[in-house]
């Protein structure tokens, strides 16, 4: 777990070469800081490196990347610049650690060390392609509108190691949320059914992805959405507002995803709770919940107790996703301009970001069973994407 060390302040004295004036013992003091990225930061796309300097001319700094010149800008008037980082990528978009220098006329003034992800796009389609979820493969089901009417999905799996989605086909036409058993022989989801008076209602399905074998799990004319299995098998996580307002419920299932017993209520709260999500080792569940007023994430243990706030700053935070050790959660943070996935540490608190993306939406992450890529959908490249990148082993 790597720390933020404190902001580099470089005080070089320079002397009359930066302003042109012959030197009469009135050296100009000139102070640069890196605002941003930090040292120790996860970078990914165009990156505005942030500079902060007390300069009151526009000087030539040159910015060196890996101790290869990179470029020079003009700062003290302009404080800001971007690098594109795409140049550092390998070729299989593994991360690069990048030490960045500013230095002028061969005195270095300031440096920053952060990592680069790259991102890799998984689909290409031009149809909207999102809420992947891994299975303990390291495949990713996700659903598509590809070929279909707006707003009606299909259920795909992904290979990453193969170019072409396969379609799983189930007895519905609608479909939400998929995710795997933790066998990935079924998959778990919500679609609308109409009921007798002609309504329209959600609820939980589960299907074996090699028959199509479709069992129906809930029946009321309730919203039952975002089904998740339990990591031991035996249960299905889902929110539903039968009961008045959005809460977390679960059924009992067999190894077939035929649902054992009726529903029972995981946590009595009068606030919106949705998204339950269980740990790796099925301990504990995380979920979002807007109690305080804001969407927030929350945790608690399997069994409905332990109700704990995990974050609390101004934003939206939702769409949460474990990673395998049950220490970090990885998750997509809405401000009024972006939406970018976050890595909370349940260790220390702290959140490392993860994209960076100024104009596309970045959402749904999730984690694979080795902790080594995060899946998530992105309409960076024009349309609803899947993306998967790897990340250090080490956060
Ligand atoms: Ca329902
Ligand atoms: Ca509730
Ligand atoms: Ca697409």
């Amino acid at each position: 777990m790597s720390q933020l060390k404190p902001m580099i302040i470089v005080i070089l004295m320079l002397t009359s070469a930066l302003t042109g004036c012959t030197s009469t013992g009135n050296e100009n003091i000139v102070q640069i800081e890196i605002n941003s990225p930090l040292e120790g930061d996860w970078i990914e796309g165009q990156v505005q490196i942030s500079i902060t300097t007390k300069m009151t001319v526009s000087e030539g700094i040159e910015i060196w990347i890996n101790d290869n010149y990179y470029s020079t800008e003009e700062l003290g008037i302009v404080t800001d610049f971007d690098i594109d980082t795409s140049h550092f990528s390998d070729e299989n978009g593994s991360p690069v650690d990048l030490n960045i220098e500013l230095i002028y006329q061969n005195v270095s003034l300031t440096e920053v060390n952060v990592t680069a992800l790259f991102p890799q796009q998984m689909t290409f389609w031009s149809s909207e392609d999102i809420q992947p979820e891994f299975n303990l493969d390291g495949e990713l089901l996700f659903k598509s509108s590809k070929g279909l009417e707006p707003r009606m999905y299909e259920i795909y799996h992904l290979n990453p190691g193969v170019t072409t989605s396969t379609k799983i086909s189930t007895e519905q036409e609608y479909h939400g949320y998929p995710g795997p058993s933790p066998s990935g022989t079924h998959v778990v989801f919500n679609s609308w059914v109409i009921d007798e008076a002609g309504n329209t209602q959600m609820e939980i399905f589960t299907a074996n992805i090699s028959t199509g074998e479709t069992y129906r799990l809930t029946d009321n004319p309730s919203f039952d959405d975002s089904g998740r299995w339990s990591p031991d098998g035996s249960e299905i996580i889902f929110y539903s507002n039968r009961d008045g307002t959005m809460d977390l419920w679960k059924i009992s299932v067999n190894e077939s995803g035929y649902p054992l017993e009726t529903a029972v209520k995981v946590l009595e709260s009068d606030a919106r709770e949705h998204c339950g999500r269980w740990s790796f080792d099925g301990h504990y569940i995380v979920y979002e919940s807007d109690k305080t007023g804001i969407n927030h994430l929350w945790m608690i243990t399997s069994d409905g107790l332990n109700e704990t706030q995990l974050t609390f700053d101004e934003n939206q935070n939702g769409y949460p996703a474990w990673h395998p050790s049950g220490d970090y959660i990885v998750y997509n943070k809405q401000t009024s301009t972006s939406s970018n996935l976050h890595i909370l540490s349940l260790l220390d608190g702290e959140t490392k970001r993860l994209t960076m993306h100024q104009m596309g939406v970045d959402a749904h992450p999730t984690w694979s069973a080795d902790g080594k890529y995060i899946a998530f959908h992105s309409d960076r490249a024009g349309n609803f994407d899947i993306w998967m990148m790897e990340i250090p082993l080490t956060i």
